[in-house]
């Protein structure tokens, strides 16, 4: 049977080409080309009449195209000599056929090794310290750890973000480092860490009204979150302020669910935004202002755009499935947990399903905050789960 993704690598010849792209007709799955021309070494590997029948045929058939800058210059006709024309490069590739690319920036000079990836209308770069040294071999090996996470069935960019790691880790013989995603290669660049926390995360409830702020706030709780659905906006830098109020006379860092220009005006610990919130949020205000902030992350590519950020806790979720919020990421287990926590230098806070009976083994995994919502307002007695929660957390 066939393999659910194929990787390509050099194929030297325009006959090569015609009988791979023949081939491929029959196979349903992804298929991954690193179109190699050149060795590390400098000698031409591809005849050049070659890039012709790629267009004419294989290209018809692939799913991602993984070049180099001088591989993208060759099949373009140009030279590529900076980021902003390596992101218009990589979307005219997308136009020789109908396939995604993510185009290397190893040739590039500076500091930072970058990538983008396209599908010619979204695009999103990756970036992590360049590693000093000529190196062979890395686009081998990026383009086959690649296929393999998208045979493990990850999307192109957690994929994408997978295979980056990898080669840092394999090249840099250190532990693997997790890139920053940005959609702008040069605020990859300049980030600016935002605010620690700086007493301990711990129980961290998070409540949509000022009355359960207040109790939590009384109960003990280390760490509160407001989070306004439901009501009319008008109100609620009223009940923001009052929140704030409260959790300053009891000492509670108390964040703000999406609505951060009201945590701003009302002078909250901080703000908790979700990957959707990001892009409309002025984080250079929010980050003169000295808030805190932490984000929302489920899956790979998410965790490297919030790293990205360098917030001051990240938070994973659904741990086991939930009620509370509609999700469109199933639930992330422990599994997951632990990958985070190994990957995530910043304070990590698990979110999701949690209750009495499952807290000891999501503070096993080393979490510096647990978030509850249900096991906490719909239960029984309130105080008695806060006080029992409390015991462990
Ligand atoms: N984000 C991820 S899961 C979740 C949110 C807001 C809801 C958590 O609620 P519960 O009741 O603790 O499962
Ligand atoms: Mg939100």
């Amino acid at each position: 049977g066939w393999p659910q993704v194929i990787k390509i690598g050099l194929l030297p010849n325009s006959d090569i080409v015609k009988a791979v792209a023949h081939l491929l007709q029959e196979f349903k799955g992804s298929v991954v080309y690193d179109p190699v021309m050149m060795a590390s070494a400098g000698q031409l590997l591809m005849e050049k009449q070659t890039i012709h029948a790629l267009k004419e045929t294989l290209f018809k058939r692939i799913n991602i195209l993984t070049p180099n800058i001088p591989e993208a210059g060759s099949l373009l006709n140009r030279k590529i000599t900076s980021l902003a024309e390596m992101a218009i490069a990589a979307k005219d590739l997308c136009q020789l056929g109908s396939f995604q690319v993510i185009l290397k920036g190893g040739h590039c000079q500076g500091d930072w090794a970058q990538d983008i990836w396209t599908d010619g209308s979204k695009h999103a770069w990756l970036t992590l310290p360049r590693l000093a040294g000529k190196m062979r071999g890395t686009g081998c090996v990026f383009s086959a750890a690649l296929a393999a996470f998208l045979a493990l069935g990850y999307t192109v960019l957690d994929a994408f973000v997978q295979a980056k790691m990898a080669i840092h880790a394999v090249y840099s013989r250190t532990a693997a480092q997790l890139p920053w995603l940005t959609f702008c290669p040069i605020a990859a660049q300049h980030r600016l860490p935002f605010a620690p926390c700086t007493q301990k995360i711990g129980l961290y409830p998070v409540v949509e009204s000022v009355a359960w702020i207040k109790k939590c706030a009384q109960w003990g709780a280390h760490t509160l979150q407001l989070r306004l659905k439901n009501g009319c906006f008008d109100e609620y830098h009223d009940k923001i302020q009052q929140a704030v109020k409260i959790t300053q006379a009891q000492q509670v860092p108390f964040f703000v669910n999406d609505y951060w220009q009201l945590a701003m005006q009302t002078g909250a610990y901080g703000v908790h935004l979700g990957q959707e919130d990001l892009e409309h949020c002025d984080m250079a205000a929010l980050h003169a202002a000295g808030l805190r902030l932490g984000i929302s992350t489920h899956s790979y590519a998410e965790l490297a755009r919030a790293h990205a950020f360098q917030p001051s806790y990240i938070a994973l979720g659904p741990i086991y499935p939930t009620t509370a919020k509609i999700m469109k990421f199933g639930p992330q287990g422990l599994h997951t947990l632990k990958k985070w926590r190994q990957m995530v230098a910043a304070p990590l806070v698990a979110i999701g399903g949690i209750n009495l009976e499952n807290l000891a083994e999501v503070l096993a995994c080393g979490v510096d905050g647990v978030a509850i919502i249900s096991a906490l307002t719909q239960a029984k007695d309130p105080f008695l789960a806060c006080q029992q929660f409390l015991v462990q957390v």
